[in-house]
This record gives structure tokens, C-alpha cells and sequence, in this order.
């Protein structure tokens, strides 16, 4: 039986709730620019980057060839500097429930811990949230040639840790991240409505983080 070596967390939705000030920034943007748009449609940009969030949003108001490479440049970063200033109050209070007393079993266990979010700003956050020191690797998303749901972020942190991705298990809230653990070869554990993570092809769901119990997974890991 294969032996878990490592737990790849994704960030947004997961660690913490960033995804509401995506949200948020992205909406006000939104306006600015006549694409309203609603939660519903805000679910499908959970996991993809950046430039690729703006460009499903031009494309939801029909806008895509209304602007030129460096005016969509100038839209994304308009976007982030909205996002950031929405961020500045965040600290270890804004952890979910849950994630670090996982985050401390999994060290007292001696199971490697990597990031893969898709976020350019992961760092900063880790560091606001205190939780940096927890991780041994932190994928940068402008290394990657592909985002989610393309394995490539999950197996770029296996890699790193030396780990084979058969012994890892993913945690992800974003059916373009489940895609990815999946195809990556891994365990995915969906945060969030089960019939949804189901269907992205999690292996093992729980409605919120504070379920999140490292004996409960380790256990379904080994039914595999
Ligand atoms: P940034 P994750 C993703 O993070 C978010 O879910 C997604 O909404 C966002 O557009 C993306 O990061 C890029 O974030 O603009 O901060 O670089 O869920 O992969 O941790
Ligand atoms: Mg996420």
C-alpha cells in the first residue's frame, strides 16, 4: 500500500476566504466595464488565473477583440490593486477553521507540505496569515506553461519535493483544481457542495475545512 508523502494545498477557498475579495474586485471591474455578472458566473473563474479570469470576462460581455494586449495588462493589474487593498487587514484570524491544526498534524507526522494556488499573491498571504513557515515549497504560477486544470502546478510541487504524485493528496475548492489533482495522478480531497466536487472527481469531500480530519483522509487515501 502506497504511503502518503505529501499534502498539496491550494490556497484561495481553502486556507483562507480570499475567493469573496476576488469576487468582489472582479465584479467592481465588471461594472467598469457594462459586464455585469453573478456568483454563479464567479464560481467558473475559481483556480484560473488571472489574465485567463479577465479574459472569460470579456468574453461573457461579448468584449473579447475590445481591447489590446497591454489594455487587458492594464485591466488585470486595475483588478489586483483593487484585490490587494481588500487584503490588507488579513491575519492569522483569517485562517479557516480547521486548516491549522491539519497543517500541524501533517508536520508532527512528517508528511511534506507544498502550495499550488494559482495566485500570483500567495506568498504575501501566507505571510499575513502566519502560516508560511508550514510550507516546504510554494509553486510560482509564472513558471507554468498551463493553470488548472492542467496537472501541471500539482506535479510541479511533487517534483520539487521529490515525492511520486501517487503519494500525494491534493486539497482543493475549485472544480478546475480537482480536474488538475485528478490528472495529475493524485488524491483529491474536494472543500465544498459534494454532488459538485463529485463530479470535478474527487475522491473524498467535506462541506467546510473544520471537517477537514487527518485520520478521516488518510483513511479513504488507503481504501484506494
Ligand atoms: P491572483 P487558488 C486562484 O487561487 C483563485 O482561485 C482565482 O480566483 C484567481 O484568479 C487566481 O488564484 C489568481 O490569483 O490574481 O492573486 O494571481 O484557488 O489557485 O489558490
Ligand atoms: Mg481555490
Amino acid at each position: 500500500m502506497t504511503k502518503v508523502a505529501a499534502f498539496i494545498f491550494d490556497l484561495d477557498g481553502v486556507i483562507t476566504d480570499t475567493a469573496e475579495y476576488h469576487y468582489l474586485a472582479w465584479k467592481r471591474l465588471g461594472e467598469q466595464l457594462a459586464i455585469p455578472f453573478d456568483k454563479e458566473f464567479n464560481e467558473t473563474l475559481k483556480g484560473i488565473s488571472r489574465m485567463e479570469s479577465l479574459e472569460r470576462i470579456l468574453a461573457l460581455g461579448g468584449k473579447t477583440d475590445e481591447y489590446s494586449t497591454e489594455q487587458k495588462q492594464a485591466l488585470a493589474e486595475a483588478k489586483n490593486a483593487d484585490y490587494v487593498s481588500l487584503l490588507v487587514d488579513m491575519s492569522p484570524a483569517d485562517i479557516y477553521p480547521g486548516i491549522e491544526r491539519l497543517l500541524q498534524t501533517l508536520q508532527a507526522q512528517h508528511i511534506r507540505i507544498a502550495l499550488a494556488s494559482a495566485s500570483k499573491n500567495a506568498p504575501m498571504i501566507l505571510q499575513a496569515l502566519g502560516l508560511t513557515d508550514y510550507f516546504e515549497y510554494i509553486v510560482n504560477p509564472d513558471d507554468l506553461q498551463a493553470g488548472k486544470p492542467n496537472p501541471e502546478i500539482f506535479l510541479r510541487a511533487a517534483k520539487a519535493l521529490g515525492v511520486d504524485p501517487q503519494a500525494c493528496i491534493g486539497v482543493e475548492d475549485a472544480e478546475a483544481g480537482i480536474e488538475a489533482i485528478k490528472a495529475a495522478n493524485m488524491f483529491a480531497v474536494g472543500v465544498g457542495t459534494p454532488a459538485v466536487m463529485q463530479a470535478a472527481g474527487a475522491d473524498y469531500v467535506v462541506a467546510q475545512t473544520s471537517e477537514l480530519d487527518f485520520t478521516k483522509i488518510i483513511a479513504k487515501f488507503a481504501l484506494k
